[in-house]
C-alpha cells in the first residue's frame, strides 16, 4: 500500500492461521525448526534449556490458531464476559497443561524420543511462574482454566511480577528466602505487547473547571506516570478449541533515561526514573492473609487495575460502545480486596474522562463489579490510610468520600440517625487513624458479595458484615471453591486417571460429578487392589522426586501423613507437631513398643511470610523435631518427618497423589475454605479435619464414616473465647500434652538448649490465640483412630475410593457454574 502499512490483501493474510500437522513427523519438523531458527542452535549443540524453550514454542503453535480464532469471535460477537481482577495467579508449570489441552502428549513424547530426547527432562526444566502466595492465587488459576474449558469468555488481569513468591531454603532448620528468578532462563509462554502499553498515573492534585457546556467538572493533574506493558498468556480450554487470555502487566518508565545526565557521568541518576517505575511490578508481596500496608503495594494494586480498565474500555470494546450498556458486556470480579481501587477508578474514567453524570456512572459501576471475600481474620481486611491514599490517588479519595456520603445518606434514610450504626458502616474508619475500609467499599459497590465455602459465607453475613447483610438483602451469596481436575487429577495423578477412565469411561474430566459412578467399585476387591497399587506407585514416584530434589527418602510401607499449606498460626501446624512429639514420647518412655506403632511418614510443606516471626519459629521447630525423630534409633524407623523446602504447585502435584492422610486442622471459623483439602480427597486421601471451611462440605459429601472429624465447632470456639480461654489449664490437666510441651522446653529437640523455642512454648502456654491446646486431646484421640483404621487396609481403601467418588462437587467447573448462575450471568459463547 501507498502508506507503507501492512498489506492486508495478500492471500495469506486472509487465510485463517493454520496449526502444524498433528503427527509425529509434523511435530518433529516444527520442533527442529524452532530449535534452529527460533533458538538458534543445532540439535547436536543444544542444551536442555534450548530444547525446552523450543518445545514450549512448538506447542504454542498448536494453540495459536485457536487463540486467534477465540479473539476474533469475541470481537465479533461481543458476548458478555468476565474480567477476573486478581493480584495473584499461581499458575504452576505450563507445558504439561498445554500438551493435555491439545492432546499432544503422546505425539510429542514420540517425536522427542526420535530426536534422542526424554520428554521428562524437558518437563523438569520448566520453572513455574509463582505469581501468587497460596490458595487465593491458585484459585484464580483454577478458575481461568475452568472458564476456558467451559467456553466462557474471560480475560484474567494481573501483574507480571519479575520475582514471584520467594524460593525457600533452610539453613540450620531456619527459613532463608532466595529471590525467585523465574524469568532468567527465558519465558516461552508469554507474548509481550509494548506497543499496546497503557499509561498509569499517580500523585498530584485535582482541580475544578467549567467545561464548554458550562458544567462544573473535576480533573486530576497527576505528578508522575508509568507505562503498563501487557504480557499475554494463553489459557487453553481442555480439548475444546478455545483459548482465553491472561493479561499480566509489567511497569516500565515513560522516559527510559536521561541521556544528558548519563553523559555527565551520573549513571545512577540517569536511570532513576526507570528503576523507580520498574519497581512497581518487581516483586510479589509474600504476605498471605495479612495486608502489608506498604505504599508500593497500593501502587501495584492501582497500577494493574487502572491498566486493565483502560485496556478493556479502549482496546477490547468497540469504539462506538454505549457505556450505559457496560454491565451487559462485562463483569469485573474482584478477587479479594486487592483490586478494589478499581471501583473509584471506573467512576473516575466514566465521570471525568467520558463526561457521564455521577448518578449514571454509579449505576454502571454498581452493575459491573462483584466481590469475593477470602478471609475471616479481621487483621486480613485491607484498609488504606486516608493520608496515603490521598497522596497517591487524590481524585480517587474524593470519589470514595462521595460514594461514602451518599451511601451513609441511604443508611440514614433507612435507619434514622443511628450514629453507632453509621460509624460501624462507614467506608471511612476514624480509628486508630482515618482510613478506607476496602472490603466495605467493595460491598457497597458490588452487585454481589460472596464467601468461598458455606460456613465462611454464613460467618461473613453473621459476623464480619452483618450490618451490610441487613441493609442489602440478597446481595450476599456463597460459591464454594473448587479445583481444576485437569491439573490436579489428570496431570498430577495419571495412574488414578487411567484407572477411573477404564472403570467409568471418559467424560469425568469435564463432568466431575460422574465420579459417583465409581461408588460400586469400592466393594470390588480387585479394584481396591489396583487403587492401592496406584497409591503405592505414587509414593514411589514421590520418593524418587524427593531423593533427587532434597536427598531424602520416603520409607516403604509407611502411611503418608501430609500437611501442606502456608505456615499460619490459625492453620495450627503446631498441633501437628504436638501429635508427632506425643507419638515420639510414647515410644521413648517405653509405654508403646516401637514395633506397635503404625509406621508413618509426616510430610510438611509450608512457606512463612518473611516478616512473620512466629511462623518462622514454628518452621524451625518442625525441622528440629524432624531431625531428632529421624535420628532416634529407639523408634526403629517407624516415624519419619520430612519437610522439603520450597513447597509450590510443582511439588504439590507430586505430594498430593501420594498422600494417605490429609491434615486440615485449622481452628473452626478461621479457614475460609481451603482448596488443598479438596485436592487430597479427589486423589484418594482420607481427611483428618476440623469443622471448618470447605471441610464441612467434604465431610457431608464423603460421609462421616469416611472422614476423621475432631475439635470444637465454631460456636464452641466463640463461647470458650468469651468465657476467657486459659491455655495453661489444658497443659496442667493433660499429662500427655504437658510431656509434649515439656520435651520442647527442656531441649529434647534443640540439643539441650532450653530456650531455643521459648517463643513458641511461651505463646502456646500464655496466649494460644488459635486454641491448639484446647483441641489437642480431641486431635490425639482422632489420630489414634486413624492408626487403628489404617491397620485394616481393605476398609481404608474402600473409604479412600468413596472419597474420590463423592468429591466431584469440588471441581472448579462447578464453582464457575455457580458464579455464572448467581453472579455473572455469562453463558458459554461457543
Ligand atoms: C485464602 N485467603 C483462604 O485462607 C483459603 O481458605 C481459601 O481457600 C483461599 O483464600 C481461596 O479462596 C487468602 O489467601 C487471603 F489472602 F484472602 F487471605
Amino acid at each position: 500500500p501507498a502508506d507503507g502499512g501492512p498489506n492486508r490483501s495478500h492471500p495469506l493474510a486472509l487465510a485463517p492461521v493454520s496449526s502444524p500437522p498433528v503427527s509425529v513427523d509434523g511435530f518433529v519438523r516444527e520442533f527442529l525448526r524452532e530449535l534452529n531458527f527460533g533458538q538458534g542452535v543445532a540439535l547436536s549443540a543444544s542444551t536442555v534449556n534450548d530444547q525446552y524453550l523450543a518445545l514450549a514454542r512448538t506447542v504454542r503453535h498448536y494453540l495459536m490458531a485457536r487463540w486467534l480464532e477465540t479473539m476474533r469471535r469475541q470481537k465479533e460477537t461481543q458476548a458478555k464476559g468476565v474480567a477476573y481482577l486478581s493480584a495473584e495467579y499461581l499458575l504452576g508449570r505450563q507445558l504439561g497443561n498445554a500438551l493435555l489441552a491439545t492432546d499432544l502428549t503422546d505425539i510429542v513424547a514420540d517425536g522427542l524420543a526420535q530426536c534422542g530426547i526424554d520428554i521428562a527432562d524437558l518437563r523438569a526444566q520448566e520453572v513455574e511462574p509463582g505469581l501468587g502466595n497460596g490458595g487465593l492465587g491458585r484459585l484464580a488459576a483454577c478458575f481461568v482454566d475452568s472458564l476456558a474449558t467451559m467456553s466462557v469468555p474471560c480475560i484474567g488481569y494481573g501483574i507480571r511480577y519479575e520475582f514471584g513468591i520467594f524460593r525457600q531454603t533452610f539453613v540450620d532448620g531456619r527459613q532463608v528466602e532466595q529471590p525467585d528468578s523465574w524469568l532468567a532462563l527465558g519465558a516461552p509462554w508469554e507474548f509481550p505487547h509494548p506497543d499496546s502499553a497503557q499509561e498509569v498515573s499517580f500523585g498530584g492534585h485535582t482541580e475544578t473547571y467549567t467545561d464548554s457546556d458550562g458544567a462544573e467538572r473535576t480533573r486530576w493533574v497527576p505528578a508522575w506516570t508509568v507505562q503498563a506493558v501487557p504480557y499475554n498468556y494463553m489459557v487453553p480450554g481442555y480439548q475444546n478449541g478455545r483459548v482465553n487470555t491472561l493479561r499480566l502487566w509489567r511497569s516500565v518508565a515513560t522516559e527510559r533515561f536521561d541521556l544528558r545526565i548519563f553523559n555527565s557521568g551520573d549513571y545512577e541518576e540517569a536511570v532513576r526514573s526507570q528503576t523507580f517505575a520498574e519497581n512497581i511490578s518487581k516483586v510479589l508481596y509474600p504476605e498471605d492473609s495479612t495486608p502489608q500496608g506498604k505504599e508500593l503495594r497500593l501502587q501495584q494494586q492501582y497500577f494493574f487495575v487502572a491498566a486493565s480498565i483502560a485496556d478493556f474500555l479502549e482496546d477490547v470494546l468497540p469504539e462506538d460502545f454505549d457505556l450505559t450498556k457496560l454491565p451487559e458486556r462485562i463483569i469485573f470480579q474482584l478477587n479479594d480486596t486487592h483490586p478494589v481501587i478499581a471501583v473509584p477508578e471506573l467512576m473516575r474514567v466514566l465521570v471525568d474522562e467520558k463526561g457521564l453524570a455521577w448518578d449514571t456512572a454509579w449505576e454502571i459501576t454498581k452493575g459491573c463489579f462483584a466481590y469475593t471475600c477470602h478471609t475471616l481474620l479481621p487483621e486480613a481486611l485491607e484498609v488504606w490510610s486516608v493520608e496515603l491514599l490521598g497522596r497517591l490517588l487524590p481524585r480517587h479519595l474524593e470519589i470514595i468520600y462521595r460514594i461514602n456520603e451518599e451511601f451513609l445518606e441511604e443508611v440514614r434514610e433507612r435507619f434514622g440517625d443511628d450514629e453507632l450504626r453509621i460509624r460501624r458502616m462507614s467506608i471511612i474508619a476514624e480509628h486508630p487513624e482515618r482510613s478506607v475500609r476496602m472490603a466495605y467499599l467493595a460491598t457497597v459497590a458490588g452487585s454481589k458479595v460472596n464467601g468461598v465455602a458455606e460456613l465462611h459465607s454464613q460467618l461473613l453475613r453473621d459476623k464480619v458484615l452483618p450490618d451490610f447483610n441487613e441493609f442489602y438483602p440478597g446481595k450476599f451469596t456463597n460459591v464454594t471453591n473448587g479445583i481444576t481436575p485437569r491439573r490436579f487429577v489428570r496431570l498430577a495423578n495419571p495412574g488414578l486417571s487411567e484407572l477411573i477412565t477404564e472403570s467409568i469411561g471418559v467424560g469425568w474430566l469435564t463432568d466431575l460429578e460422574r465420579l459417583r459412578e465409581l461408588e460400586p467399585f469400592a466393594a470390588d476387591e480387585e479394584f481396591r487392589a489396583r487403587f492401592r497399587e496406584v497409591k503405592a506407585a505414587n509414593k514411589r514416584r514421590l520418593h524418587a522426586v524427593l531423593t533427587e530434589r532434597d536427598g531424602v527418602s520416603v520409607s516403604d510401607g509407611h502411611m503418608l501423613d501430609v500437611m501442606v499449606k502456608r505456615l499460619h498460626e490459625y492453620k495450627r501446624q503446631t498441633l501437628k507437631v504436638l501429635h508427632i512429639i506425643t507419638q515420639y514420647n510414647r515410644v521413648v518412655s517405653g509405654e508403646v513398643a516401637a514395633a506397635d506403632l503404625t509406621p508413618r511418614t509426616f510430610i510438611f510443606g509450608a512457606k512463612a511470610a518473611p516478616g512473620y516471626k512466629m511462623a518462622k519459629d514454628i518452621i524451625h521447630l518442625i525441622n528440629a523435631v524432624g531431625s531428632t525423630v529421624n535420628n532416634d534409633e529407639r523408634l526403629e524407623g517407624r516415624l519419619k518427618v520430612i519437610f522439603p523446602p520450597n513447597y509450590n504447585v510443582t511439588l504439590a502435584e507430586k505430594v498430593i497423589p501420594a498422600a494417605d492422610l490429609s491434615e486440615q486442622i485449622s481452628l473452626a471459623g478461621k479457614e475460609a475454605s481451603g482448596t488443598g483439602n479438596m485436592k487430597f480427597a479427589l486423589n484418594g486421601a482420607l481427611t483428618i479435619g476440623t469443622d471448618d471451611g470447605a471441610n464441612v462440605e467434604i465431610r457431608q459429601l464423603v460421609g462421616d464414616e469416611n472422614f476423621f472429624l475432631f475439635g470444637m465447632l465454631e460456636p464452641e470456639v466463640e463461647a470458650l473465647q468469651a468465657a476467657g480461654y486459659v491455655p495453661s489449664s489444658y497443659y496442667e490437666s493433660n499429662p500427655e500434652l504437658r510431656r509434649a510441651i515439656d520435651a520442647i522446653a527442656s531441649g529434647v529437640f534443640s540439643g539441650g538448649d532450653r530456650h531455643m523455642f521459648d517463643s513458641v512454648v511461651g505463646n502456646l502456654l500464655q496466649e494460644d490465640r488459635f486454641l491448639a491446646l484446647a483441641d489437642y486431646a480431641a486431635y490425639i484421640e482422632a489420630q489414634d483412630k486413624v492408626d487403628a483404621a489404617y491397620a485394616d487396609q481393605e476398609e481404608w481403601t474402600r473409604a479412600a475410593i468413596l472419597n474420590v467418588a463423592r468429591s466431584g462437587f469440588f471441581s472448579s467447573d462447578r464453582s464457575m457454574r455457580d458464579y455464572i448462575d448467581r453472579i455473572w450471568h455469562t453463558p458459554p459463547a461457543f
